[in-house]
């Protein structure tokens, strides 16, 4: 296991869970979030991220949720790169969730410095951007697209077969240079996954971890979360940090969240249970 993540001239300890909180320059985000092109309301909200807690701020510009309407490389920089300007002063890494090359490029010549991938870098050209960078690189798992992922997704081991993928993705990488210490990956709760698929992935995390790369879970507000608890999405804040100790005890070293300060204080008081560093 690594004990530093490299995310351009950031060194993220890996000693303690990190939060990654997210914040949305989009209008359709699926748990009603998002703060479209109001770069006051994100930075207002970004402030309040750090000071809560939060290690990385994950910036998108397009809604994955299923069905979403896609967005081209166009809007999603005229949404993102502004904002990623007006963050910059906040001195926390700065992740841009997008699949697309011009997108990845264009936020990390504004200064982000990490490239969360939903797609694991698969697009054309998308390696080549973040192995020309020094940023890290979280790849994900996601089985069909946005688009239809959710229509019919089926596996024979979804543990086996998500971490078969990430291992190659990994490798992909490796080959193309970009060093270990930049790597994180997530199996992608959610994507192409059905409740019973992403139970056994929350439960077979371990599997995932002793990779040794950095796990990423991002299960916050997820239907999985409405589905055990029969709560709609702006009510699921204590499932998602149950969700999020459940993750961090199964070996996640990163959790992507809406809810940073309670997701940290409840962290705190595990970390402290555990005896992991604070
Ligand atoms: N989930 C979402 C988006 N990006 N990235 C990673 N690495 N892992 C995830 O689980 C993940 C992700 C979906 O959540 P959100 O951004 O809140 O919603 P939307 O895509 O509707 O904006």
């Amino acid at each position: 296991m690594q004990s530093e993540l490299h995310c351009g001239r950031h060194r993220l300890p890996l000693s303690r869970p990190l939060i990654m909180g997210i914040i949305n320059a989009t209008p359709d985000s699926f748990s009603g979030d998002g703060l479209a092109l109001d770069v006051g309301r994100a930075l207002a909200q970004a402030r309040a991220f750090v000071e809560d807690g939060a290690d990385i701020l994950d910036i998108g510009g397009e809604s994955t949720r299923p069905g979403a309407t896609p967005v081209g490389a166009d809007e999603e920089i005229r949404r993102v790169v502004p904002l990623i300007d007006a963050l910059r002063e906040l001195g926390v890494p700065l992740s841009i969730d997008s699949f697309k090359p011009p997108v990845m490029r264009a936020a990390l010549d504004a200064g982000a410095t990490l490239i969360n991938d939903i797609n694991a870098l698969r697009a054309p050209g998308a390696l080549d951007v973040a192995a020309a960078s020094d940023a890290a690189v979280c790849l994900m798992h996601m089985q069909g697209t946005p688009q239809t992922m959710q229509e019919n997704p089926a596996y024979h081991d979804v543990v086996a077969e998500v971490g078969a993928f990430l291992a190659e993705r990994c490798q992909a990488c490796l080959a193309a240079g970009i060093a270990r210490e930049r790597i994180v990956i997530d199996p992608g709760f959610g994507f192409g996954k059905t409740p019973e698929h992403n139970l056994q992935l929350l439960q077979g995390l371990d599997r995932l971890a002793a990779s040794g790369y950095p796990v990423l879970v991002g299960l916050s507000r997820k239907s999985l979360l409405g589905k055990l608890t029969g709560r709609k999405v702006s009510e699921r804040v204590a499932a998602s940090i149950g969700a999020a100790i459940a993750a961090v005890a199964r070996g996640a070293a990163i959790v992507r969240v809406h809810d940073v300060a309670a997701t940290r204080d409840a962290l705190a008081v595990w970390c402290m249970a555990t005896q992991s560093k604070p």
